[in-house]
């Protein structure tokens, strides 16, 4: 396979509800999608995406990014078989070194190309083993009323709920998780997930409070990751690195045996390839990977979607329910996700993107 031309679009699309992120709080999520056409007509989305407060790198330096990385590889062959264009990418990747979401905007770019190629869906392409079906667990923000979110979540049928914690004093935090845990009753899964809010007494505080409670996991509870070891043995409370995934060698993750399992977004660790490494990486270990969106529009989300049904165990619910805090996409028909998707119906049809969600930036030919 040979790319012949290239084309990087910007979308800013209206979210539901203004997004209260680290740095501020947004109303529109921004973005640039790119498209790469191959000698067969055949073109491949892929969307770059960087999180501000999250993400290191800024939309525009991602783009500048975007063009260098292209034009190389622009300059090779490409192994038409996926799984051997996968290993490829990763070793090219490896080389070039884009920026976190560029290596998972031009990963997915590459990956759909090659779906397309050969007439198969993304998850086919990505594995031999992917699954028919993938849980999602349902996300309750920090500002959302909490009665109306859990009746969201029972009649949606999730079997597993994220809320988010640390924001509050603790005492408001532990009253918070037990009055979800009552409502949903026992069969729900609870995650939790802090933001990296607490100092280690008050992450002490908040595990005696909710040990009745039943929690999966909750995700980066301390400031300072180096105490998380010794907050999970001091109190029993499972612990999930999120946070400290990007930049995190493969190999280094069995520094981390005392976490039950690993938040992995592919926009914020860098691409397919090292998802991919991390998970296994994190499996060996016996910690769960659990695939999670970064508020990507519905072309990033079918990306994570993919690859949540490549990595991990069949019932691990991935984290995808950021994509309903959108008013648009840049899909004209937008996704729609529940508690557990279809593999076979959400690439049932073809994701057309729409040209008037999308403004131009730069393209050429390779
Ligand atoms: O901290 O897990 C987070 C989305 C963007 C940035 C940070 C986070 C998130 C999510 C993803 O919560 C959704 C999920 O994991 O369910
Ligand atoms: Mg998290």
């Amino acid at each position: 396979m040979k790319l012949t031309a290239y084309d990087i679009y910007r979308f800013r699309l209206p979210l539901a509800r203004p997004l209260r992120l680290k740095e501020g709080t947004v109303a529109f999520r921004e973005g640039s999608l790119v498209r790469l056409r191959a000698a067969d007509g055949q073109a491949g989305w892929g969307e770059v995406a960087p999180l501000p407060g999250f993400s290191a790198e800024t939309l525009v330096a991602a783009e500048a990014d975007l063009a260098r990385v292209i034009n190389t590889l622009g300059r090779e062959v490409w192994p038409d078989e996926p799984a051997a264009l996968l290993r490829a990418l990763g070793v090219w990747m490896d080389v070039l070194d884009p920026l976190p979401s560029v290596r998972f905007g031009l990963e997915l770019a590459m990956m759909n190309l090659s779906a397309a190629s050969r007439g198969e869906h993304l998850p086919s392409a990505l594995s031999h083993r992917a699954r028919s079906s993938i849980p999602v667990n349902a996300l309750i923000m920090d500002d959302a009323d909490l009665e109306a979110e859990t009746d969201r979540v029972q009649a949606g049928g999730y079997g597993v709920i994220k809320l988010k914690v640390g924001r509050r004093p603790v005492a408001r935090d532990v009253e918070r998780v037990l009055r979800v845990r009552a409502r949903l009753g026992p069969d729900v899964s609870l995650r939790l997930d802090a933001n990296r809010a607490w100092d280690p007494p008050t992450a002490r505080a908040f595990a005696d409070g909710v040990c009745g409670a039943r929690v999966v996991y909750v995700e980066e509870p301390l400031v300072d990751p180096a105490g998380l070891g010794d907050l999970a043995a001091r109190t029993g409370l499972p612990v999930a690195l999120d946070e400290t995934m990007p930049g995190l060698d493969p190999k280094a993750l069995s520094e981390h045996r005392y976490a039950r399992a690993v938040v992995l977004k592919p926009t914020l660790c860098g691409g397919l390839t090292k998802t991919l490494r991390l998970a296994s990486a994190a499996t060996a270990l016996g910690m769960t990977p659990v695939l999670s969106s970064a508020f990507e529009s519905g072309v990033g989300t079918l990306g994570v979607a993919a690859l949540a049904a490549c990595a991990g165990s069949e019932e691990t619910a991935a984290g995808l329910d950021t994509y309903r805090r959108f008013r648009e996409d840049v899909l004209e028909l937008p996704l729609t996700l529940s508690s557990r998707i279809s593999v076979a119906d959400l690439w049932g049809a073809p994701h057309r993107v729409r040209p008037d969600a999308l403004e131009t930036i730069a393209g050429g030919r390779l």
